[in-house]
């Protein structure tokens, strides 16, 4: 998986990718992470990459040569025509666990970042494949939506987490919430570890877990059971007993 990040703050985007879990699949060459600064692509003898809003209003736009420079650049290089380009914004689809399992299969993708009031929307509409907003809130900048997409993307690509399997077995498996986990020491400030997981009953363990996932998802997010289809009818009647 090859990222490259279109973005006026490419040392935010660096610094933030190489710390999580991320930096390590990054030195090992399973994942290559590449921003690219758009200010290097301003024809402007200032460096420039905005300027102010057609229609007047507040604040500043960034121009669309600098970005489609920066576009045209990275198409040479990786000799491919067509490119998948993420754009940032609170006006895409909202990112999701499946949106980044068909993402995660793309050899090659593209977040564009925008920055001030937004991007000319000329250039986005000859270079954007995809909008994508992580959430109904405003931001500063794209930037760190694409780090929370790239995390997200980054631990389905084979090979990434130290537990490959670890991926398909969490939290939106069956799409149900996740169990509760617990560690050493067996009490802790007078709160003990539920005594089936101390009793090495692997079945029913398994059978635990999966009650505390419907459990759960039912207290916490009852949308999610809704015409469920990973819900097996022994799961049903625990819900129904819950429900009363
Ligand atoms: C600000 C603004 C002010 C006056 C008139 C119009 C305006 N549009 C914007 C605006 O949309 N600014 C964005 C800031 C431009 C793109 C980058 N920015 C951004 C991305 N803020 N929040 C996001 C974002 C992206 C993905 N998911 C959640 C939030």
């Amino acid at each position: 998986m090859n990222f490259h990040v279109l973005t006026l703050f490419p040392e935010m985007i660096e610094d933030g990718f190489n710390t999580s879990i991320t930096g390590r699949a990054l030195q090992n060459g399973t994942i290559t992470l590449d921003a690219v600064n758009i200010r290097d692509y301003s024809t402007n003898k200032h460096m420039r990459v905005d300027d102010y809003p057609y229609g007047g209003g507040a604040g500043m736009v960034m121009q669309a040569e600098p970005v489609h420079l920066a576009y045209q650049a990275l198409q040479q290089k990786l000799g491919k025509e067509r490119l998948r380009v993420i754009y940032l914004t609170p006006q895409g689809n909202v990112f999701s666990q499946p949106m980044a399992e068909e993402l995660a299969k793309e050899e090659d993708l593209v977040f564009l970042c925008g920055h001030y009031e937004g991007i000319d929307e000329r250039v986005l509409e000859m270079i954007v494949t995809d909008y994508v907003s992580i959430g109904d809130y405003v931001l500063t900048g794209g930037e760190l939506p694409a780090l929370v997409m790239m995390d997200a993307i980054s631990r389905l690509v084979p090979q990434v987490l130290n537990n490959e399997v670890s991926a398909e077995f969490e939290s939106f498996h069956d799409n149900l919430l996740e169990y509760p986990q617990y560690t050493r020491p067996e009490e802790y400030m007078g709160k003990r570890v539920p005594d089936i997981l101390l009793s090495g009953h692997h079945a029913k363990i398994e059978q635990w877990r999966r009650e505390q996932s419907l459990k759960r998802t039912l207290e916490r997010r009852p949308e999610l059971l809704d015409g469920n289809e990973a819900l097996t009818k022994k799961d049903k009647e625990y819900l129904q007993k819950l429900r009363g």
